[in-house]
């Protein structure tokens, strides 16, 4: 009996490694911490009744930010081990399997856990007050998409301490993804994770693709419509595109593993390039649904601290659109070596390049902006500067790997390494950051600490140049991605030490960043007039943070800088417009069905990685219950009563 069940435990925790053990034992006391503090300070209720059960998009949206932030710490974590690893030669503080296990979380949780829900986050924190809207169109699924996304998340990461970390690389190509030789679970956690969580995004898209083409304020028309929603509107619409494939392709990987299909295995007729194919159709349009946010953020951050409209307004909106359909006719420069020959990899290679003109007019655009404004330069448009340098750079080295002949030479080389991280931290983190810490007053109520914002920008500045710009020299000298080690013979250990060096710079300037918002929590003033930077868009018009139902009268929109102008009309001493009694505001009931029907699906994706039917299908049936248990519901709306908006906007309006 004993040695069953230790045989089993052996089979079922990773064992055999201090790093693994460390961790558990991490795990286990922020687990106990956190329930204790819960129970102690009697929040469990609280937590439930505020949060869990939540459809307001504000807090779905913070909620989002912290789960992001949480799992930049973890991929960042992951980073900086393999990076210990590379720095010098001959290295063994990770095993080459060790090594392959975390080159694939690192990129999976960068990409799918980290990017995507800052994104959404930004989306929700942002999206409706910038219309003027009280909430999302489907606020019910929009709570649904956050819990799918976090227990999608939550099953991923398990695979750290329970059954073993998927270890095929962030994409899990066959063969290496197949039974055959990845015998363990580590890739069902990887397909179940993944789909759980991408059910979560393609909901999402719908949802704001919804939002924003309905619920505009009144008089809102698309081409006034502030950048920042354009750009959610180009992303949503790529992920209503490309999410489909992605669920198609890991269904199909599923049935190969799980019932000996073989769509993807060359034995019995199927073709692993087939895998490849698919899987890029939906990756190569998943970066660019990760940086057309941050160009919106951009355009917005621009526009403010220049104090000038955004130059180009209607060349973005056609840039945006370009790009967003562009990108799906690129796919195949991911694998310009795979022998498809020269006209399918000619028409691939125009086709990328194409997508530099758009990209190229949206920097020019920015830049025009920016010419002859009054501008300045705190943290949020420290954070475009820092961009348009890092992004137009590895834009250009994007356009040397798609020139077909010379990628045989830099293929999966360290060159190639440095380009990606150098459009996804300089493109995607970078504006991500520009965007939380412009809307981090909207959406808290008070500013981030300025002068460690500032250390902390030199910092990820310094660091990614430090680390990245060795690698393309290191890529050129032949050193090829996902190795674990090297020889003194290489010659490449020098690169290689700078580079962990700028890794760990980058890894200080997280903590500062995490210094700054506890410091900013504790010390930093309230930010009492609801547009602390000068805003021009309606999030700005309302008190911060935004009252519960947003806006207590809906706005009525005749320009494109909605709120800039009604400064200007103030200014002039116009009177101000006649505004219609407060009506009681109509609004969504909260529900626990989203986080029960989510941790319905963990339990089924559970039960599916290991097997255990007796798992799965209780967790299936009560997705299913979860389901007819909202269809049968219509206690799902309330009416805010106008005394109950009248001193809430007296309250907000008081502190001004
Ligand atoms: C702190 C900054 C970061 C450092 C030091 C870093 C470092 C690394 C390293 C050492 C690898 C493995 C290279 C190899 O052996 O092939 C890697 C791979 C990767 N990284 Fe990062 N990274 C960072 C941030 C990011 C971010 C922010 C993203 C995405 C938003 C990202 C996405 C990826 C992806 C997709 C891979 C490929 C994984 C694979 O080969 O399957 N990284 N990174
Ligand atoms: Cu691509």
């Amino acid at each position: 009996m004993w040695d069953s069940i230790k045989e089993f435990a052996s089979g079922f925790f990773v064992t055999g490694d201090p790093l693994i053990y460390g961790a558990d034992v991490a795990i286990v006391m922020t687990l106990i911490a956190v329930v204790s503090v819960l129970t102690y300070f009697k929040r469990w209720t609280w937590l439930w009744r505020e949060w869990l059960t939540t459809v307001d998009h504000k807090r779905i949206g913070i909620m989002y930010v912290i789960a992001s932030l949480l799992m930049l710490f973890r991929g960042g974590v992951d980073a900086l081990l393999m990076r210990t690893q590379l720095a010098v030669p001959n290295n063994d503080f990770l095993t080459p399997e060790h090594y392959n296990a975390i080159f694939t979380t690192h990129g999976v949780i960068m990409i799918l856990f980290m990017a995507m829900p800052l994104m959404f986050g930004l989306f929700n924190l942002v999206v409706p007050l910038q219309i003027g809207a009280r909430d999302v169109a489907f606020p019910f699924l929009n709570s649904l998409s956050f819990w799918l996304f976090f227990w999608g998340a939550m099953l991923f990461n398990m695979s750290f301490v329970i059954g073993g970390s998927p270890d095929a690389g962030w994409l899990s190509y066959p063969p290496l993804s197949e039974m055959s030789h990845s015998p363990g679970v580590g890739q069902d956690f990887y397909i179940w994770g993944i789909q759980i969580s991408g059910i979560g995004s393609l909901m999402t898209g719908i949802n704001f693709i919804v939002t924003i083409l309905k619920m505009r304020a009144p008089g809102m028309k698309l081409f006034k419509m502030p950048m920042f929603s354009w750009s959610v509107l180009s992303s949503c619409l790529t992920i209503i595109m490309a999410f489909p494939i992605l669920t198609v392709t890991l269904a199909l990987l599923f049935i190969d593993r799980y019932f000996g299909a073989h769509f993807f295995t060359l034995d019995g007729g199927g073709n692993p390039m087939m895998y490849i194919n698919l899987i890029w159709m939906w990756g190569h349009p998943e970066v660019y649904i990760v940086i057309l946010p941050g160009f919106g953020i951009v355009s917005e951050v621009v526009a403010t601290f220049s104090r000038k409209r955004l130059f180009g307004y209607k060349s973005m909106v056609f840039a945006l659109m370009c790009i967003a359909v562009f990108s799906f006719f690129t796919w195949a420069h991911h694998f310009f070596t795979m022998g498809s020959g020269a006209d399918v990899n000619i028409f691939f290679a125009i086709s990328t390049m194409i997508i530099a003109i758009p990209t190229g007019v949206k920097v020019f655009n920015w830049i025009f902006t920016m010419y002859r404004g009054r501008v300045s330069f705190p943290t949020p448009m420290l954070w475009v500067m820092g961009l348009i340098l890092c992004f137009v750079v590895g834009g250009m080295t994007g356009v040397m790997l798609s020139v077909a002949p010379a990628d045989f030479q830099f293929h999966n080389s360290y060159f190639l390494i440095a380009h990606f991280h150098q459009v996804l931290i300089g493109g995607v983190v970078f504006s991500y950051f520009a965007g939380l810490y412009y809307w981090w007053p909207k959406v808290f109520g008070f500013k981030l600490n300025e002068k460690i914002g500032k250390w902390a920008f030199w910092l990820w500045n310094i660091g990614f140049y430090v680390c990245f710009m060795p690698q393309y020299a290191v890529g050129l000298m032949g050193m090829t991605r996902r190795v674990s080690t090297y020889g003194w013979d290489t010659g490449w250990w020098g690169m290689n030490l700078v580079s962990t060096i700028g890794g760990f710079i980058m890894g200080i300037a997280f903590l500062f960043q995490v210094w700054q918002i506890l410091h900013s929590i504790k010390f930093m003033e309230r930010d009492t007039t609801g547009d602390p930077w000068g805003g021009r868009t309606l999030e700005w018009s309302i008190p911060s943070p935004a009252p519960h139902y947003n806006f207590a009268l809906t706005p009525i929109v005749d320009g494109r800088d909605p709120w800039w102008e009604e400064k200007l009309r103030r200014e002039r001493g116009e009177a101000p417009k006649a505004q219609p009694p407060l009506e009681p505001i109509h609004m969504p009931k909260n529900s626990g069905i989203p986080f029960i029907m989510s941790f319905c699906w963990f339990l089924a994706g559970f039960g599916l990685v290991f097997n255990w039917l007796w798992i799965a299908i209780p967790g299936f049936i009560g997705v299913a219950a979860c389901m007819l248990a909202h269809s049968f519901n219509y206690n799902t709306d309330y009416y805010i009563p106008v005394d109950e908006i009248e001193r809430t906007e007296a309250a907000a309006r008081g502190a001004v």
